[in-house]
């Protein structure tokens, strides 16, 4: 079995959100590694203030503390770590059942979905630049919500998210083994991490995210802080940035400065 570091696992059967307590953590000098696991959330956070819904005990809300040797511009390399490692575990563990359903990938920057595009799991990445201490790197705690056995049927999500959450369950047909996937995810995640660490492997996590990503070759809308643009995703940067083809050229997009990119047309 790969090695490893998030083996520091801290479950809570209730708590206000996994990444704002690896947060609070990271400030008081906890190490690279430590995973946050919560069966219910009462305040799940999504990007820019949104929220993320799941039942007590249906699914996985999970959090790991990283202090990545990632400069500024690289930082989503981390959310794509992260993002890589679900669908890795997906994948070895046949969580979605697999076969004739077609694969999971990663609608950029954030997001897995499932072959008909729902919204299957969100990850959110979350930097503390103010807490670097002396032969400390900065922390950067990556949350992934990961919808398992939630929702069962399209009538148990509430409105807003009917046709466009799903979950590992719909996909498999079958309920899904939480505490499996957790396994599979903490194994998967060791290596991708690692990938920090060189060129050749920052290289590759950016290369996994372009081959999953399907966002690629569509009409996109890029909603930025001040305003909207269109244009056809063409590719990922290295960094794990998004060039979208526009009539003026390409545009390169980062992932902390997008509000929501979504399908034109
Ligand atoms: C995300 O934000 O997708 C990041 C979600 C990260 C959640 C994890 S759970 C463990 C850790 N601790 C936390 O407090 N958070 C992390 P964003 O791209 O902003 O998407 C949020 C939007 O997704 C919401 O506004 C809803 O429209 C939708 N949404 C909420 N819950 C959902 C669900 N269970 N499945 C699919 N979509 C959902």
């Amino acid at each position: 079995m790969p090695e490893t570091v998030f083996t520091d696992v801290r479950r809570f059967e209730t708590i206000d959100s996994t990444n704002r307590y690896l947060l609070d953590e990271a400030r008081t000098g906890a190490p690279e590694g430590v995973v946050a696991v919560a069966d219910h959330q009462t305040a799940g956070r999504g990007r820019l203030g949104r929220s993320w819904e799941a039942p007590a005990g249906a699914n996985l809300l999970i959090s790991v503390l990283l202090r990545p040797p990632l400069g500024h511009g690289q930082r989503h390399l981390a959310t794509t770590a992260v993002a890589l490692a679900a669908m890795d575990a997906i994948s070895t563990t046949g969580a979605s059942g697999g076969g004739a359903s077609g694969r999971v990938g990663i609608k950029w920057p954030n997001d897995l979905v499932a072959p008909d595009g729902r919204k299957l799991a969100g990850v959110l990445a979350e930097a503390d630049l103010t807490s670097v201490t002396p032969g400390s790197r900065a922390p950067v705690v990556v949350g992934i919500g990961i919808n398992v056995n939630w929702p069962a049927v399209d009538e148990d999500l509430p409105p807003e998210l009917r046709g466009v959450a799903t979950s590992l369950r719909q996909l498999a047909g079958v309920p899904v083994d939480r505490e499996a996937l957790l396994a599979a995810l903490l194994t998967a995640l060791g290596p991708r991490v690692a990938s920090f660490a060189t060129e050749a492997g920052k290289v590759q996590l950016a290369g996994d995210l372009r081959s999953a990503c399907t966002t690629l070759g569509t009409p996109v809308r890029v909603d930025l802080p001040d305003g909207s643009f269109t244009g056809t995703a063409v590719s990922v940067t290295d960094d794990g940035h998004l060039v979208v083809g526009t009539d003026g050229g390409p545009r390169t997009v980062v992932a902390g400065d997008v509000v929501h990119v979504r399908p034109d047309g």
